[in-house]
């Protein structure tokens, strides 16, 4: 039983199984530039826009810059072993897909179920996120829309605010339920699923575009940010010293990430062996330098106590007089979630996608549209649940738990790139993580450092969460698996 728990699938049978004519496979479409779009589009978001503000505000103050440079740096050795698996197995799973070929598929389970952590659950936060930045946005324009069409029910109960709380008696009643939802949430992954639904080249460009508006709004900050610096603002640098700066990178750890999510396009890239080590370092680097500078600019320009705010960035610029540019900014802010919803909406799908083709999951799960070649069951269901979730969840509490799994995840990813080469030294590999006993465990090392900076709330609950996927894997991938069946 311990044997059939932790039998790896081998690569070429990976490899072979993506190759399979027909319905398992998907359509090779994106080159480097477009990969490093879709990196952007999935990293900069609501990380940066929003979730910021908790930690300079309430943890790190100024030294945020450092959080950000922690929480980099971890990725970064993360991101060479994601870079090196997915030079090596360049099909559809992420690190599901690289744990089943190196720690088996107890692992692999474990790890798809968490990565919806990442996906979906992320995905939660950020639509809901989103709604916020929607909403400002329409205030500007004059629109009102009544406020229990926009706050979602734990919104509502969990909230410290008097007045949102409050919603919970005044809100139209149901069946004596207060109907408490968040409509623009639930139509943005709606209308990105439908997107999604027609394929992935349109969605592609429709990315760039959005990509392209995002960096544009941020240069604007910057450039208007830059005159309103005053650096006694700097002091105190770090209010909260070396803790403020460990939780706040464990806060801003979700600023990160997406880059990831390339690797799940694998199986829809060009030239893989080269494109996609290109695509995640390359995407990576750019948001870490832009990361530091936003974070230097915003603390600049106000005292950090002034940012706890749901729109620091556009905060900050009216604070400083530039209350135009902060209404741009918010248009930004607006278009940069759309796009990181966009990437990990197609992301899940894939990895779910991945899983059913496995046996893991059931196996219509894994059909694909025989013109468009997405995976359409998973693509439909995915934008269901998160736009349901996003109906009438609470941001801040999926935040936490989205950045334990993910860091999760990026720990064990490392683990296995050492694992293969002990197991498969001779296998090619494209790209190679320089001194890889070196780079991997420290990625180990900074994964699991940053995860100690998150509340023990978050650790209860992803311990409640992979509880559930041990259960699920026992009554269900464990008699499905076509690995084990095959034998
Ligand atoms: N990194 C992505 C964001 O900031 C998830 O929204």
């Amino acid at each position: 039983m311990a044997g059939a728990l932790f039998r790896t699938k081998s690569i070429d049978r990976l490899l072979a199984d993506a190759a399979a004519s027909g319905e398992g496979t998907l359509k090779r479409t994106l080159g480097p530039l477009q990969l490093i779009a879709l990196g952007i589009g999935a990293i900069i978001g609501a990380g940066l826009f929003v979730r910021t503000a908790a930690a300079i505000a309430d943890r790190a103050g100024p030294s945020v810059v450092l959080a950000f440079v922690v929480a980099g740096i971890g990725c970064a050795f993360a991101g060479l072993c994601y870079a090196e698996f997915a030079s090596m197995i360049p099909v559809a799973g992420s690190a599901y897909t690289y744990s089943y070929a190196t720690m088996g598929e107890l692992v692999a389970w474990i790890i798809g179920w968490d990565l919806v952590l990442e996906y979906a659950v992320g995905n939660v936060a950020v639509a809901i996120s989103w709604g916020d930045y929607f909403m400002t946005l329409m205030r500007g324009a004059g629109i009102d829309i009544p406020v229990w069409l926009t706050t979602g029910y734990r919104t509502a109960l969990l909230s410290a605010n008097p007045e949102v709380h409050g919603l919970l008696d005044t809100a139209p009643r149901l069946a004596g339920i207060p109907i408490l939802v968040n409509l623009p949430a639930f139509g943005i992954v709606m209308l990105i699923t439908w997107l999604l639904l027609r394929g992935v080249r349109e969605t592609s460009t429709v990315n760039n575009v959005m990509v392209v508006i995002k960096l544009l709004a941020l240069a604007l900050f910057i450039g208007a940010g830059l005159t309103a610096i005053n650096t006694a603002n700097y002091t105190p640098f770090a209010p909260n010293g070396f803790t403020g700066i460990h939780q706040g990178a464990a806060i801003v750890f979700f600023a990160y990430i997406g880059f990831d999510a390339i690797s799940t396009a694998g199986e829809e890239t060009r030239d893989p062996q080269r494109n996609l080590p290109i695509g995640i370092l390359g995407g990576l680097a750019v948001c870490t330098v832009i990361y530091v500078v936003v974070g230097a600019v915003l603390t600049g320009m106000v005292p950090y106590q002034q940012l706890a705010v749901a729109d620091p960035l556009a905060e900050a610029l009216k604070l400083a007089g530039f209350g135009n540019v902060g209404m741009i900014v918010s248009l930004g802010a607006v278009v940069s979630m759309a796009a990181v919803l966009l990437v990990f909406q197609y992301g899940q799908p894939r990895i779910f996608f991945a899983m059913a083709r496995d046996g893991l999951l059931p196996r219509w799960a894994a059909s694909v549209d025989a013109k468009t070649r997405v995976p359409y069951t998973t693509t439909l269901v995915t934008g269901i649940v998160v736009a349901v979730g996003s109906l009438i969840g609470d941001a801040a509490e999926t935040y936490d738990l989205t950045n334990i799994g993910t860091l999760f995840a990026f720990a064990l990813v490392s683990a296995g790139v050492l694992v293969l080469r002990v197991k498969e030294p001779n296998r090619e590999r494209p790209f190679r993580v320089p001194l890889v006993w070196v780079v991997a465990p420290l990625g180990i090392l900074a994964c699991v450092f940053v995860m100690f900076g998150l509340p023990r709330q978050a650790w209860e609950r992803f311990g409640i969460w992979l509880a559930i996927g041990v259960v699920l894997y026992a009554l269900y991938g464990y008699r499905n698996s076509r690995l084990r069946n095959s034998r």
